[in-house]
């Protein structure tokens, strides 16, 4: 939705909108919505729904809820810059005590409005005051002469941070597997939504299809592609092309292989990939035999036994095996245990520099001064060189 607030916000907007009823949304009613579309010249890119506010300080909220995804979002927001009106960014809405935040919580608060889950969004809450906390643990250690346990818990925190950018950018499943094995009714099933062109015809899917979802609060991207089939037409050829390259972008493989229909060569060979130490998707796959509501075709069972743990079968009509996938999912990308837990660093400056006051610490002579101020740099960004280091001391 974009919202233009302002005097006189309604006659602002009105030259980009059309209804059936005449409009003047400086006149209408704020309890009225009306469906108009929305005009770039003469071209009408978008229905959407509209209402106005009327404040008591003579200002106009005008909000428009617009049918389409992000890019018709950002042309109307080019369209209503290039009338003059002044786009507000996100992170301009935080309140006044942002500046004065620490940087923890500054950038907390930039993630914040990112966040894809609510489940997210209270870790995040959570997340920054742990982090402080534990910093100035890890200090007070180090002044202590406790350096190891600075040093344990730097490691462990480090550990864990590319689990953070599961959690923050969500993790991305790719669907992959032939023609017609139900790889969109899957994505459309796990993904809880309607939205992928599903048809009986092999090859509907021509490119690929992101899906944004969520496991136990956990974002899920599931990424549809094309079915993986020998084809000589050139789009489809592209096609695949390009499921392949989702594919290097994953985090997890979902192998869709139809149960109700002979195995094929490619699903032979899959099977033989899933247990092949050497390929870099070890341990990140998971093979499906969807359309379990119909009768299987005796070739399956053998295959399946190769491969352990693998997910199952499942039917995207019915729902059989589909909560069993979920979590099978989050528990392969290792989310499943996620639970809010301790400090995490949440974003690469924080890392670095905890990186670097661990390496401070590992030195064979170990510069504790140092240490401690990479430690402070993560709760502070300060200009090091502006520093004296001497002036300064531990606090
Ligand atoms: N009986 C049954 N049919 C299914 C199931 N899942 C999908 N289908 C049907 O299988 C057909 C193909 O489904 P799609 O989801 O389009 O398959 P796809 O793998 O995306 O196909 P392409 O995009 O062509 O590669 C459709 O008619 C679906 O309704 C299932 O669990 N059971
Ligand atoms: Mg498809």
């Amino acid at each position: 939705m974009v919202q233009v607030i302002g005097l006189r916000a309604g006659a602002a907007v009105t030259p980009l909108l059309k209804s059936k009823r005449f409009m003047d949304l400086e006149q209408m009613p704020g309890d009225e919505l009306r469906l108009c579309q929305i005009f770039d010249g003469d071209q009408p890119i978008d229905d959407a729904l509209v209402a106005v506010r009327h404040t008591g300080g003579g200002e106009q909220i005008v909000d428009i809820s617009m049918h389409g995804g992000p890019r018709i979002v950002q042309r109307v927001l080019l369209l209503l810059k290039g009338m003059g009106i002044n786009i507000v960014e996100p992170i301009e809405l935080l309140s006044e005590g942002y500046q004065t935040c620490d940087t923890i919580e500054q950038e907390m608060l930039e993630l914040l409005l990112r966040a894809k889950t609510r489940n997210v969004a209270s870790w995040l809450i959570k997340v920054a005051d742990k982090l402080r906390i534990q910093i100035k643990q890890s200090i007070q250690n180090i002044q202590e002469g406790d350096m190891d346990s600075a040093r344990r818990w730097l490691v462990d925190v480090l550990s864990n941070s590319e689990k953070v950018r599961l959690l923050l950018e969500g993790v991305r499943v790719v669907l992959i597997g032939e023609a017609n094995t139900g790889k969109s009714t899957l994505a459309n099933v796990l993904a809880e939504r309607e939205r992928a062109v599903v048809s009986d015809v092999p090859g509907t899917t021509r490119d690929w299809v992101e899906h944004p979802g969520a496991i136990n609060g956990i974002p899920f991207t599931f990424v549809d592609t094309a079915g993986i089939r020998e084809s000589t037409e050139p789009i489809e050829i592209e096609a695949v092309r390009r499921a392949h390259g989702q594919i290097e972008l994953a985090d997890l493989m979902l192998r869709v292989i139809d149960i109700s229909m002979p195995p094929t060569m490619a699903d032979r060979i899959a099977i033989e990939e899933f247990n092949n130490e050497g390929d870099k998707f070890i341990g990140r796959r998971v093979y499906v035999w969807n359309k379990s509501d119909r009768p299987m075709h005796a070739d399956h069972k053998i295959l399946m036994e190769r491969v352990t743990d693998s997910g199952g079968v499942v039917s995207a009509h019915s729902g059989e095996g589909i909560d069993h996938l979920r979590n099978l999912l989050a528990r392969v990308a290792g989310v499943s245990d996620f639970s809010g837990g301790g400090p995490m660093l949440i974003t690469g400056r924080q890392v670095e520099a905890c990186e670097k006051a661990l390496s401070a610490l590992t030195k064979a002579e170990p510069d504790n001064y140092e240490a401690v101020r990479w430690l402070k740099f993560v709760v502070h960004k300060v200009d090091f060189k502006a520093e004296d280091r001497h002036s300064g001391g531990y606090n």
